[in-house]
């Protein structure tokens, strides 16, 4: 049985989760968030980042190297397109979110406005929010935008890059930002399109459900909401940053 370390709210998470709904590979999870992770979360999480995916005695870090892994082994139904061109492309994208999109969206928005706030005791900087919102999220729209067809997806059917760049979307949401159809058509038509496929709207579920649930009961919430907890957790005691941790 896989197991997935990682709590359902991230978007590199929930990537993961998508994936393995798709494929229908069943998995059992500890959905800690990393800042609260033990000693022994650092052995598996050199970076104390979520996901971890243990198989076995394989223990997998990143969300990209994680669902390479599953690509290659579980390889029916894929998540790439067919050909070596479309494939990069859509490789790109998922960097392309994990890393601009990451940036932009999880750390300067929802880590300042949601998780600094409530696990570091930090201030929200409303005027930096606002600047974030008209310079950063306006610069990534717009490259997403020009990017973006009328129809379809990303690169040919439903898959990684989609997938990599639609769960980014919802921690923007939990800062209270929604992109705007007006300003950006096609990235809220594709938006709709990936977040309707039914294990995007699953995940979001699993996220919305964590995301109203603190820390110490969310491995029972899990289990109420039909998923398979672990045994034992990587849960420790108080928050504390990871080595390469923006969090404010
Ligand atoms: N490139 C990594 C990024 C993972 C990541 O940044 N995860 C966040 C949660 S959304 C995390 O664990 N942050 C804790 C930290 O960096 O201290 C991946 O794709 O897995």
């Amino acid at each position: 049985m896989i197991t997935i370390i990682g709590n359902t709210v991230s978007p590199y998470v929930r990537k993961i989760l998508v994936v393995l709904t798709i494929k229908g590979i069943p998995f059992e999870i500890d959905p800690i968030v990393p800042f609260f992770g033990d000693d022994e979360f650092a052995k598996i999480s050199p970076l104390r980042r979520i996901p971890v995916l243990i198989d076995g005695d394989m223990i997998i870090n990143d969300s990209s190297v994680i669902a390479q892994y599953l690509e290659e082994t579980y390889p029916f139904p894929s998540i790439l397109p067919a050909t070596a061109a479309a494939r990069a492309k859509a490789r790109w994208f998922e960097e392309y979110a994990d890393s601009r999109m990451g940036d932009v969206f999880v750390w300067k928005g929802f880590g300042k406005m949601v998780l600094a706030p409530a696990f570091f005791g930090a201030t929200r900087d409303l005027e930096a929010h606002k600047t974030l919102l008209a310079t950063e999220v306006v610069e990534v729209m717009d490259y997403l935008e020009s990017v973006t067809s009328e129809e379809g997806f990303l690169c040919g059917p439903f898959g990684l890059a989609d997938i990599s760049v639609a769960v980014m979307f919802k921690m923007m949401m939990y800062a209270r930002w929604t992109p705007d159809a007006a300003r950006w058509p096609k990235v809220c038509a594709l938006l709709a399109r990936a977040e309707a496929h039914p294990a995007m709207r699953l995940t979001a579920e699993w996220a919305d459900a964590l995301s109203r649930t603190p820390p110490p009961e969310q491995r029972a919430k899990l289990a109420e909401i039909g998923l398979r907890p672990t045994a034992t957790s990587y849960f420790g005691g108080a928050p504390r940053r990871g080595p390469m941790s923006q969090i404010g």
